[in-house]
Order: C-alpha cells, then sequence, then structure tokens
C-alpha cells in the first residue's frame, strides 16, 4: 500500500515491516523539558483517547522523541525562523522502534503529525477503539517545509464562530502542518474582538452579522484562549484589522471618523467597498494607535494584519496617504505588519503584500492592482503571501451547483485549489521574498462549522501540500492519497465534500 501522506515529505523510503504500539509501549522524551515535553504529551494524549493504551511519557520507551540541532540545519544553512528551517524533522520506524528527531519542539510537533498519518484512520476518533490495530509501516522520512508561513483564514466578521469552532479548525489546520490561522475580525458587519481601550467597539458593533444571526465577539480572555490553543500547536495567529475600508461597524461605534454624510448601520448585507475611515481627520489615527497597540499587546505572534483592500470611496491620494501613515502605527506595535495587496501602491516596502488577484488578468485597473503592478513591486523588494482567489479561497463555489460560497474568481474544483504555483502563478517572483500562502474562507455564505468545514474539505490538504512540500504537483498521485483522508475526516466528525473528482 502506498502511504498517504499529506502534504507529501521531502523524501520517504518505505521498508518493509511494521512497529505496532501496545499495552507495553512507552513513549521516551529524555532530558527533554519545556515545549518540547509537551509535545511529546500531546502525542502521548492524542493517542491514548482512541487506542486506550497507558503510553506513558517517560525517560525511556520504543517511541523515541529527541531535540537534535543538527536536524533544523541539516540542508537549510540559511537557518532563517521564518524560512521555516527550524520545522525540519527526521523520522525512523522500524519493527522495533519509533525515532522522531528534530531541531526544535516546533519539528517535533510537525513529525508528530506524520506519525499520526501513518496511523489507521481509526487514530483520529476520540473514543476508544477496541477493535484497533494500532501499526506504523516500517519508514524513513526526512523532511521540511518549503515556505515558512503557511496559513489559513476565518472571516468572523460576515459571520461570528465561537472559541470551539475555532479551535476545531485550528486542530485541522495542525493536522495538516499549516503554521498560521489569520483572523479576519472587523468588517462592516461587526467587529468581533475586544479593545480594551475602545469599549465601544464591541458594545455597539458586534450584535449583528450577515442574514439573521445575533454576532458576537471574543473578549480578551476568549482572545487569549484562543492564542493560547493555537500556540500549543504551533500556529501563529494573525490578527486583522481591516482599514480604512470594511469599517462600517467601527463607524457605528465612532461616527465622527466618517466622510461627511456616511451613516453607518447594522449592516447585515454583503456589499464591499462602500465604508471607510476618514483619511483627513486626525482623530483617525489615534483611533488606529489605540486599536493597533492593544491589538499587539494581546497578540502573542509576530503578524499584524492591517487589512487595506477594497476601497472605492477614496482618492487614490486620500488611500495612500492614510495606508503609509497606518502601517507606521501598525509596524510601531513593532509586529510585522501585513496587508491585502492594495498596499503595493503604497511603495512601502517593509508591509509584507498579500496577493489575492481582484484584478487578476487585467493591467489597468480602477481599484487595486493588476499583476504586473504586484510583480513589481515584489521586484523592487515587496515580501509576499499568495493567496489568489482562483485556486486558494475556500469560499469559492466548487460548480455551480455548491450549496455554499461565492464564485466572483470562478469555481474552485479540488484539482484547481491543488494544482497550482505560488511562484510561478505570478510568472516567476523572486522566491526568496515568498514568505508563503494562505487559504481563506470569507464567510458570507458560510453560517456555521459544518457549511465552513464542506467548503474547507477537501481542498485545504492541498494547499498545505502547496505550501510544504517541494515544487511540482502530481495530481493523480495526490488524489489517491486525498482519498484515503476522508475517512480521517468521517472519525473527526467532520463535514467535508464528496468531490466527484476525487471519489467518483
Ligand atoms: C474579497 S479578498 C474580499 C472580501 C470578500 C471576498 C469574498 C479581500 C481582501 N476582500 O471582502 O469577503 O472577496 O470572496
Amino acid at each position: 500500500m502506498t502511504l498517504a501522506l499529506i502534504p507529501q515529505p521531502r523524501t520517504v523510503r518505505e521498508l518493509p515491516g511494521a512497529f505496532r504500539l501496545t499495552q507495553d509501549t512507552a513513549i521516551a522524551a529524555p532530558g527533554v523539558s519545556g515545549e518540547a515535553l509537551r509535545v511529546a504529551e500531546y502525542l502521548a494524549d492524542s493517542l491514548r483517547r482512541p487506542t486506550g493504551l497507558p503510553l506513558p511519557v517517560g525517560e525511556t520507551g520504543a517511541v523515541l522523541l529527541a531535540l537534535d540541532p543538527a536536524v533544523a540545519v541539516a540542508d537549510d544553512a540559511a537557518g532563517d525562523e521564518e524560512a521555516g528551517a527550524h520545522e525540519a524533522y527526521v523520522l525512523s520506524v522500524t519493527a522495533e522502534a519509533v525515532t522522531l528527531r528534530a531541531g526544535t519542539a516546533e519539528g517535533l510537533f510537525r513529525g508528530v503529525q506524520t506519525l499520526r498519518q501513518l496511523l489507521p484512520a481509526a487514530v483520529e476518533r476520540s473514543t476508544p477503539d477496541a477493535q484497533g490495530d494500532w501499526t506504523v509501516p516500517c519508514v524513513e522520512i526526512a523532511d521540511r517545509p518549503r515556505f515558512g508561513y503557511r496559513s489559513a483564514m476565518l472571516d468572523v466578521t460576515r459571520h461570528f464562530f465561537p472559541v470551539a469552532d475555532v479551535k476545531r479548525l485550528i486542530d485541522a489546520l495542525a493536522a495538516y502542518k499549516f503554521n498560521a490561522l489569520h483572523l479576519h475580525l472587523s468588517d462592516d458587519q461587526g467587529w468581533r474582538v475586544e479593545i480594551p481601550s475602545r469599549p465601544e467597539l464591541t458594545a455597539r458593533a458586534s450584535g449583528f452579522q450577515v442574514g439573521e444571526g445575533p454576532g458576537g465577539f471574543y473578549t480578551v480572555a476568549d482572545y487569549t484562549e484562543l492564542t493560547a490553543y493555537a500556540a500549543d500547536r504551533f500556529v501563529t495567529v494573525v490578527p486583522e484589522v481591516d482599514v480604512p475600508g470594511h469599517t462600517n461597524a467601527a463607524l457605528l461605534a465612532y461616527p465622527e471618523l466618517a466622510l461627511d454624510g456616511f451613516e453607518a448601520t447594522e449592516y447585515r448585507g454583503i456589499e464591499v467597498g462602500f465604508s471607510t475611515l476618514d483619511p483627513d481627520n486626525e482623530e483617525t489615527y489615534a483611533f488606529l494607535q489605540d486599536v493597533f497597540g492593544d491589538l499587539a499587546a494581546m497578540t502573542p505572534g509576530r503578524y499584524l494584519h492591517l487589512g487595506g483592500d477594497e476601497v472605492d470611496v477614496l482618492d487614490k491620494e486620500q488611500f495612500e496617504r492614510f495606508l503609509r501613515r497606518a502601517a507606521a502605527i501598525a509596524a510601531g506595535t513593532g509586529k510585522t505588519v501585513i496587508g491585502w495587496e492594495e498596499i503595493v501602491m503604497t511603495g512601502a516596502d517593509e508591509i509584507v503584500a498579500q496577493y489575492w488577484g481582484r484584478n487578476h488578468g487585467h493591467d489597468t485597473v480602477e481599484h487595486g492592482v493588476s499583476d504586473e503592478q504586484f510583480r513589481d513591486a515584489v521586484a523592487k523588494g515587496t515580501r509576499a503571501i499568495v493567496s489568489p482567489a482562483a485556486h486558494s479561497y475556500l469560499d469559492m463555489q466548487y460548480a455551480p451547483d455548491s450549496p455554499f460560497g461565492l464564485h466572483w474568481s470562478g469555481y474552485v474544483g479540488v484539482e484547481q485549489a491543488y494544482a497550482w504555483d505560488p511562484i510561478e502563478y505570478l510568472g516567476g517572483i523572486e522566491p526568496e521574498r515568498v514568505l508563503g500562502i494562505e487559504a481563506a474562507l470569507w464567510t458570507e455564505t458560510v453560517a456555521t462549522m459544518a457549511e465552513a468545514e464542506y467548503l474547507i474539505f477537501p481542498r485545504l490538504p492541498g494547499h498545505a501540500e502547496v505550501a510544504w512540500s517541494p515544487a511540482g504537483r502530481d495530481w493523480a498521485a495526490y488524489r489517491t492519497r486525498l482519498a484515503a483522508h476522508a475517512e480521517r475526516w468521517e472519525a473527526q466528525g467532520r463535514s467535508y465534500f464528496r468531490a466527484p473528482e476525487v471519489w467518483g
């Protein structure tokens, strides 16, 4: 049987035989403490539930997790933290022992996900399976990521998703070796995170969403719980407060920051581009100082996303002037600033630009940037995250008959979501400037986690492979591996779209 690993590791050598977890198996993490010990406990805990085996963690045992600095730099002399070399791991399985080595706890965690995928799908159950045969095929794997930024985005504004739902998504991301969760926290349809210095935002602008629902928001305690849960799984939360556009909700709380004549409402529709903060009002910048300052202080991760997309009510000069100041304020928090592709217009090349392809294929555009402008910015030094809607938007419908999703960037089938390359897509941009990719789930048409999962699975694993595995996609081989993962989602109780492309 071929192994069904996603993302495909860099090198895999299959060997005869198998290792079996039994009543006597122990997990060894000798001389290890802190984060690395937590990874061993995480492995033990996640295996105890489905197997019912004791799996003690201690100094000796047949399943060994070891920190080995040589692994992290083995084939990446650069060793830059953003480039992902520290996530490298080596996994060796013989009939007698499982040995996982990595330079960091994070590398061990990525390797643990591979080990879990080598076990039968029943390992994903949350209740014991007495019939389980807990074997791991013998194998030698050496692995590390292609890109250091492997992200998914959840829009919690158009529809609000409670903490438990977001944790469920984080678990899915961790299983596929994603390391970032971008939360879109503010938009026209609601302000979703408590900002201690500006309590009016959640007090007045969180109780609505698209359609009929009540909306909601994360308290500081909720947000802290989420970032900690993510950090335990080596996932960085990247918070986005979208400015100057997508601010109808903020303007409900602070009407004085609107342009003359704009009347904020409890907006439950899905139009975009109609709202903006006033770039000529000094109070706007005091507002940004407070919001970015509080959000940065609440966020352990290194990134802050300031949006910058779809402003149809400012002219170019106003937009650029606003964004240059906003970016300086955001950078003043000490975070690395990310903005949607439109921010390349400002010429501020210290901002990481996130390509989304609003104007894909157009050379002259009224709002936003063309592919050529984006390419030029990267050539001049701007670092990029690549998330073309036509491949990596999880809210695009699979096909015209898909019950959820939009299709402004076309239909995105499972192969379409998988068979693309972030460097080649834009005509060969400088690879060293590409931090990585993002799969984005906007939620205009998605009200529950079950609906979200229908769009996420089976497309998300493809993005994991685009982000982690070496260049060169082989759809036929991938399709076989992907098909085998359905059993895992079923064991986890997840919804998914049983795409004819994959299971037909
Ligand atoms: C574009 S992508 C948007 C969002 C919408 C999304 C729907 C981007 C930066 N902006 O406001 O929700 O399309 O697919």
